[in-house]
This record gives structure tokens, sequence and C-alpha cells, in this order.
């Protein structure tokens, strides 16, 4: 009974403890530590001066605008698809925005929690043209190259054990030497969130037009940010930056007019963009993070179509990642 009440108050204490720290700890640094990838087109690559660009990468942008005032104030951590979570884990950076996809079992068992899916992806592969490969059965005996430490590593198994395609996976702990091998013609097939592919084939293909993007996925690969447990405010912040995205787009408050927009007499307007109802301040933020946070890239649709989308050289349709107005699975839970 005594021991049971120190347990719940250390307990207790532990985790309003850690719900505080992240959020102070980005404050007195004066710099979020975000955790990307080592170099992955539209979510998060260097480009040739070493800036990290990409979708994922202007989430980074968008929270430290919010949390900072300064988009700029990000320290970017390259991380592979092995030590991602670790580096989350041991608090080397404050959040992980690294094309990850969430599952039961990462959302269970590493001490980490998922934030609101960023984008909805699935398993592809990408063949060269000239295989005549039209079907993932056509694939039978095929050498497949696919990442370690990644969810695509065990659907290929799984997938090819269910279905009698005895593909054989050869497998890279690196993107770069993966597009090499892939590219040189090593493996018939590569195989990695379609997303993954459309970039690999419009960035490192030596023609694209030889390659095809087969129009089959064999998984649902919902990526989005991971935080750590007992930290409920930051979570909250990440999950409520994604809503803030979504809505603005659904609002019509975009990067060009959001200054204006904090003048509108739309209630909902005012609420998102901190005019009315001091909804920041409930998670420690200025009541205007949102708009700071939109200035710095924009929208959710501004984000998606300037890194990945139409004025990409990824060039993917909205699809699963529209808004729920035009039959996309982007939703923003109310601000009120
Ligand atoms: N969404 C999948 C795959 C993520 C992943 O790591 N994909 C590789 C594909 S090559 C990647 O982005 N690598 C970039 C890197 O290691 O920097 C997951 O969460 O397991």
């Amino acid at each position: 009974m005594y021991r049971g009440l120190i347990t719940t108050a250390v307990l207790v204490a532990g985790i309003a403890g850690a719900s505080a720290a992240t959020l102070d700890t980005i404050k007195q640094r004066g710099t979020l530590v975000c955790g990307v990838s080592t170099g992955f087109a539209g979510f998060s690559a260097p480009d040739s001066q070493g800036n990290f660009k990409g979708l994922d990468v202007d989430y980074c942008r968008a929270l430290a605008a919010g949390v900072l005032g300064d988009a700029s104030k990000v320290r970017y951590v390259a991380l592979t698809a092995q030590n991602r979570f670790t580096a989350l884990q041991s608090g080397e950076i404050d959040v992980l925005y690294r094309n990850s996809t969430q599952t039961y079992l990462r959302g269970t068992t590493l001490g980490l929690r998922q934030g609101p899916v960023n984008f909805y992806d699935g398993q592809g592969f990408v063949v060269k043209k000239d295989l005549g490969v039209k079907e993932l059965k056509d694939l039978k005996g095929a050498t497949v190259c696919v990442a370690q430490g990644t969810t695509h590593e065990v659907t290929l198994g799984d997938y090819g054990r269910a279905n009698g395609i005895d593909w054989k996976p050869l497998v890279f702990d690196r993107p770069d030497t993966m597009y090499q091998t892939f590219f040189g013609g090593r493996c018939d097939a590569m195989t990695q969130d379609a997303s993954a592919l459309a970039g690999a084939v419009a960035t490192a293909a030596p023609k694209a037009e030889d390659y095809v993007v087969l129009p089959q996925t064999i998984s649902k690969e919902p990526l989005g940010p991971f935080t750590r447990n007992g930290d409920e405010v930051w979570s909250d912040i990440i999950t409520w930056l994604h809503y803030g995205l979504v809505e603005a787009e659904e609002l019509g408050v975009t990067q060009a007019n959001v200054d204006e927009m904090t003048k509108s007499q739309v209630p909902a307007i005012q609420r998102l963009l901190g005019a009315s109802g001091d909804l920041g301040s409930r998670l420690g933020l200025d009541n205007k993070w949102l708009v700071a946070a939109i200035k710095a890239g924009g929208n959710y649709g501004e984000i998606f179509e300037r890194n990945v989308g139409k004025a990409s050289p990824l060039k993917l349709e909205r699809g699963l990642n529209g808004t729920w107005s035009k039959g996309g699975l982007m939703y923003a839970i109310p601000f009120k």
C-alpha cells in the first residue's frame, strides 16, 4: 500500500515533469531539434547548399515558427531507418519528422507517441520499363532492393509468402547505395513508400522515363511524426500543429493572406489565428502561434504542392492526402 502510493507519486511527478520538459528545453535552447532522414526527396533531403527541404522539413519549420517565432531556428539531425527511434528515445531529438509509418507495434512497444498522419502512403514497386512487368506476380523469382529497418522489409516477406511470389530481397542500410544498385541494374525491382519511389525516379534515375512505378501497393503506410511518451503537452503541440495546417487549408488561410485573415469576422478563422478564444495559451504558446506557423510555409495544401505535388519533381496527386471535403482523408479536429 505504502509502496504503491510512492510509486504513484513518483509516476505522477515523472509524467508532470516530462510534460513540461520538451517545450521548456526548446525555449531555453532557442532551437528545435528535428529528426529527419538522411535524404528522401520531397520529404527531407539536403539541397546543393546542404539546407534540408521537404514536406517533413516544412513541419519542422512551421513548428519552430509556432513555438519560437522563427522558422529558421531548427537543427536537423539526419537519421537512418535503423537509428531514428533510438535518437528520439534517448532525447537526442525533440521530434521525429521522417517519413515514418505508424503501426500498432511502434505505438505500443517503443515508448513513443504517434502524431497525426501527415501523408497517407503505401508500399509500391518500381521496375525498368523494358522488363515488361505489369503486375506483382510477374516478379516471381525477382531480386528486389529494399531498405533495412523499414516496414517494407517485413511486408515484402509477408506478402511474398502469402501470395506465392518467391522474390529475393536485397537489403540496404543506406538509400543512396540502394538507388545506385537499383539504377545500376543489379535488382529487378525496388520497393519502398510509393512517394519515395516517385522521388527516387525523379531525382536519382539516369533516365526517369525508363522506369515505371507499378500501380499496385501492398500495404498502408500512414506517415507521421513521433514524440516521446510522458510528454503530453509537447505531443499535443505536434498534434495541433498538423490540424492547424489542415484547418487553414479548409478555411482558405494561406501563407500570403494569413495576416489579412487575422482580421476576418469568421469565428473559426478568428479562433485558429488567435484573434479570439486564447487557444494557443492552453498549450503554453502564444495565441498567434499558428499565424507564425502558416507564415513559415503555408497551409497543408501549400506544403504538399510545393514539396511533393504538381509544383515538385515528384508530381504526386493529392489523392488520399486531399481534404475530406474533396474526398481525401485530411480532416482537422475543430478548433473550439
Ligand atoms: N515508411 C517506412 C520507410 C521509411 C524509410 O526509412 N524509407 C527509406 C527508403 S530508402 C528512407 O526514407 N530512407 C532515407 C534515409 O535513410 O535517409 C518506415 O517507416 O519504415
